[in-house]
């Protein structure tokens, strides 16, 4: 099970293509890739053998590659049986490739996708026998890609999540998404589910009939919906559930419910998708975040999917040993800067009850204004909140960090993004994170203020006095009265550098600032959150060197593997006087 950490299917026959694969790389100028069919460009490249999931760069000799990477393994199409012989398609779900992708099937392109960080999928015609997949992943900066270039993170190459080959039926469950509502007696819930059709997808004619689509609640039958229960979508079905015995999820109990829609034809059950979700409710009011009406709190880190062994290919094994420092450090949240996560991340959350801010991919701001930025934003956006609707760990979704919040066409972008969120989720909360003061004027957007400040680090005064103007000009703008949240603060070290002087890049600074900054904005009652930018040091771009000893971000409580750096009790004593103080449940192991 790579692909998440539950069976996501009873009745769908499906393969994981993890395992070896052939990669042949190719960063000589012009080459295939981006539905460009001219493979045999590529046939100059070296070839390896590497397993899925993984990033290039963890090859010898392609520790810095930018180029296409073309991935190719055959499998047995046979060994996919499913309940019905006629009209089936054979699916490849790709995770995440980073960053542009091409797929085909024995060469025939079903696929394209333009980044890293969320789920794609193509379809094509079933036939038994063997079947060759091939995924040319891109990783070249180009205006092509708005939203991966030269960046305070990595952009890696490769097939950097799983890939899974299905077998579906002309119609088959695409989404389930459910909204729990709270009441007076107990819980709701809104179930929505989307049957997608392969004919509508391939052009090759008109959906097929759905007979119906069972709906079961952790193993038992609760609701059959018909043509009666379609919306104005046609292939969309709506209702909503009384579920009496509702187990509601909490960060210190988070109990998790399985939802199944299983697809009826001709009395058979052709197809099916099991998720997972929390009986809870997140909402705002006024400058509180309440859960299921309890007002929460909370302190964390932001974190990069990044490692120096995997990249950003990271195996499960390592997202929990993350996630047990984090918690060892006393977090009780986290944010996914600046991009969708791995699902079995979020997956981890929602098991442990960690808090997450999830991030649609972009990070600002843009050196040149691209055409394609707000294409590929919305893309990301959609997306990510389309795959990731049911963990209940989310309580807020964010967008545009650091974006262009003090220019009108930084406003352009902002309006459409939030409007786009709140059309996909109206249940949760929304913020941005910004570094705008005192200029920025799209605080009247988001549900939840986000501000990044570095006091002792890129300015020179005093915490308390920096903090106060941020704080004086959030409460004169829209912004004011809404919940606060300090989504960056933090300072950097050079991992093992120790100096007597306390001087700037020494562990001894990092923890004397962290212990500054955390002691002041941990005392005001006002700040809902804090996170402290960031987990672990992650590598760069190489055009960040100047400003990038190591060619590292640097600001990690603990370096590239893990090891923690002085600050790191610092950070752990500060997380603990804040929950204690505002009685924070901690998921601490
Ligand atoms: C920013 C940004 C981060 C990182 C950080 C830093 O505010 O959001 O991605 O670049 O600053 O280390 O300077």
């Amino acid at each position: 099970m790579t692909e998440r950490l539950f069976s996501t299917h009873d009745v769908r026959p499906r393969q994981e293509l993890d395992g070896l694969w052939t990669v042949t790389l190719n960063d000589a100028g012009e080459t295939a890739g981006a539905g460009d069919p001219r493979a045999d460009t590529l046939s100059g490249g070296r070839t390896v053998r590497m397993l899925v999931p993984s990033c290039v760069e963890s090859i010898p000799g392609a520790e810095t590659f930018r180029g296409v990477a073309r991935y190719e393994r055959t499998f047995d199409a046979g060994s996919l049986l499913g309940p019905l012989d006629e009209e089936r398609y054979l699916r490849i779900v790709c995770r995440g490739v980073s960053h542009m992708a091409d797929v085909f099937v024995d060469g025939t392109p079903v696929a394209h996708h333009e980044d890293a960080f969320t789920a794609f999928d193509g379809v094509i015609e079933h036939r038994p026998g063997a079947r060759t997949v091939t995924i040319d992943a891109d990783n070249r900066f180009s205006e092509r890609s708005a939203l991966h270039r030269e960046n305070d993170y990595y952009s890696y190459g490769g097939v950097t999540r799983p890939v899974v080959a299905e077998l579906v039926p002309e119609r088959y469950v695409d989404w389930v998404h459910v909204t729990p509502i709270r009441h007076d007696d107990g819980w709701r819930a809104r179930v929505e589910v989307r049957i997608a059709s392969c004919r509508e997808r391939l052009g090759t004619g008109e959906p097929g009939t759905v007979d119906g689509i069972v709906l079961r609640l952790d193993g038992r039958d609760v609701r059959t919906l018909t043509a009666a229960d379609a919306t104005e979508d046609p292939f969309v079905y709506r209702c909503t559930l009384d579920v009496p015995d509702a187990v509601p999820w909490t960060p210190d109990a988070p109990h998790l419910t399985y939802v199944q829609a299983v697809l009826l034809q001709d009395g058979l059950k052709v197809d099916d998708l099991i998720d997972r979700f929390g009986f809870r409710e997140v909402r705002v009011e006024g400058d509180k975040v309440l859960l299921n009406d309890e007002p929460i709190r909370f302190v964390g880190f932001n974190r990069h999917e990044d490692d120096p062994v995997f990249g950003c290919a990271l195996p499960v094994e390592a997202m929990m040993r993350d996630l047990n420092i984090l918690r060892d450090l006393g977090a009780t949240s986290v944010r996914t800067s600046h991009y969708p996560n791995d699902e079995r991340f979020l997956d981890l959350c929602d098991e442990l009850g960690l808090l997450v801010w999830e991030e649609a991919h972009a990070r600002g701001p843009e050196d040149e204004h691209n055409p394609r930025f707000l294409g590929q934003s919305l893309t990301s956006l959609t997306e990510m909140v389309t795959q990731h609707f049911n963990h209940p760990s989310i309580y807020t979704w964010g967008i545009l960090n650091e974006y262009e919040s003090n220019t009108e066409y930084g406003r352009s972008v902002y309006v459409p993004m939030y409007e786009r969120l709140r059309e996909l989720d109206p249940s949760r909360p929304t913020t941005s994170a910004t570094c705008n003061f005192p200029t920025d004027i799209c605080l009247d957007l988001p549900d939840i203020v986000s501000i990044n400040i570095y006091p002792l680090w890129y300015s020179d005064a005093p915490v308390d006095e920096l903090v106060r103007e941020v704080l004086d000009f959030v409460r004169s703008s829209p912004g004011a009265g809404k919940p606060l949240i300090v989504s960056e603060i933090g300072a950097g070290a050079i991992p093992g550098v120790r100096d007597v002087r306390r001087s700037k890049w020494s562990e001894e600074r990092q923890a004397d600032i962290l212990s500054e900054q955390l002691g002041h904005v941990c005392g005001l009652d006002e700040v809902m959150g804090v996170y402290v930018w960031q987990f672990a040091d992650c590598r760069v771009t190489e055009g960040w060197f100047a400003v990038r000893p190591r060619t590292r971000n640097n600001k990690g409580v603990v370096d590239e593997y893990r090891r923690p750096k002085l600050a790191y009790e610092t950070v752990q004593r500060a997380f603990e006087e804040y929950r204690d103080r505002h009685r924070v449940p901690t998921t601490r192991a």
